[in-house]
């Protein structure tokens, strides 16, 4: 008996050297230790044992049960911290690999044009305003003295919802609604989206519009030809030639348009100026009294100025943009150049 005992014990250990796999360890124990297994079976026959062999096949039999289950475990020990490094060796990451590049947003080259225009001028101390882009008949023609007949009301020129009602065909509609809730002082800018009907290289049936308007008591040309001067200055550089063109709008009076030296060619003449030399930035005047007169402004106490301007046309200028469609695309390759 004791010699089956180190029989037992010797094929074990040969079993549990050649085993691999978490299964084969387990199996190891179940055939050997388990309910069922060889050494408790021998356990069993201890009755066939005579009686002064007894203690020490006891003591044998709980000894090699014992290094049993210690080197089983040992090996599972084994077998574990081998698993893991294998993991560890299986996830390792190149940290000298570039990364993954996140794509980043950014402002639109027409609203990058507008906040620019609007941080001039409330550095000038005017208040951003802004309003509906349906608007009455009223607000957007009738109170900027452009009469019933005027040309810019064509249906050519105007999207229609009803008899009355039309898109915007400009930002001006805002500052007449501002006027009829605020008396003078005033200084406000109004950016907004307008609509009109017209499509080509340089006209959008939408595009973006910036208006200012200033009224005080005395408010004179000169105070418009300041403002105005110092704000294309910062817009297109300290060296941006100027000049002043007589024009007209039916709602100020005198009007003048802007216009700077070319930024293309310097002012030889160019396919961007037209040959002229010029560029056209913007319209102005002083505001008509006819439209003083619609928001009950007393025209003999106050006097103001207002202009006008087209982002997508400063936006082509400043960054040398042929077509403005391209501004509406969302094209990313044209976007991400801003
Ligand atoms: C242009 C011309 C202009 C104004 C807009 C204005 C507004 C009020 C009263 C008087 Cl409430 N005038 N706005 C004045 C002159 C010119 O815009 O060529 N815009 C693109």
């Amino acid at each position: 008996m004791i010699n089956e005992l180190q029989q037992l014990g010797k094929d074990a250990l040969a079993e549990l050297k050649d085993a691999k796999t978490l299964d084969q360890f387990q199996n190891i124990r179940t055939k050997y230790l388990g309910r069922k297994g060889l050494l408790t079976g021998i356990l069993r026959n201890i009755a066939k044992v005579s009686d002064d062999e007894k203690p020490l096949f006891g003591k044998l039999c709980n000894e090699l049960k014992n290094s049993l289950n210690a080197n089983i475990d040992e090996a599972l020990q084994k077998h574990a911290d081998l698993k893991n490094q294998q993991d560890l060796f299986n996830d390792k990451i190149d940290v000298t690999l570039p990364g993954n590049a996140i794509k980043c947003g950014r402002i639109h080259p027409v609203i990058q044009v507008r906040q620019e225009i609007c941080s001039i001028f409330a550095s000038y101390g005017f208040s951003i305003v802004e309003g509906p882009e349906i608007e009455l008949d009223y607000y957007n023609f009738e109170a900027l003295n452009i009469p019933q007949d005027h040309p810019a009301r064509d249906m050519q020129d105007t999207f229609y919802i009803e008899d009355n009602v039309v898109l915007r065909t400009h930002t001006s509609p805002v500052q007449v609604r501002i006027m009829e809730k605020i008396q003078p002082p005033l200084r406000i800018l109004s950016p907004g989206k307008v609509y009109r009907r017209d499509s080509d290289v340089s006209h959008t049936p939408m595009f973006h519009q910036i208006e200012g308007l200033l009224v005080d008591q005395g408010v004179n040309f000169g105070d418009l030809k300041g403002i105005l001067a110092s704000f294309l200055k910062k817009i297109f550089g300290e060296s941006t030639v100027l000049r002043f063109r007589p024009s007209f709008f039916p709602f100020t009076e005198p009007s003048a348009e802007v216009d700077i030296r070319c930024v293309m060619c310097g002012g030889k003449g160019c396919r961007v100026c037209g040959q002229s030399g010029w560029l056209e930035i913007l319209g102005s005047g002083m505001v008509d009294p006819a439209v003083f007169k619609n928001v009950n402004y007393d025209s003999e106490k106050y006097s103001g100025f207002a202009f006008g301007l087209g982002l997508e046309r400063i936006a082509m200028l400043k960054y040398g943009i042929s077509d403005i469609r391209l501004f509406f695309e969302n094209d990313i390759r044209f976007l991400k150049q801003f």
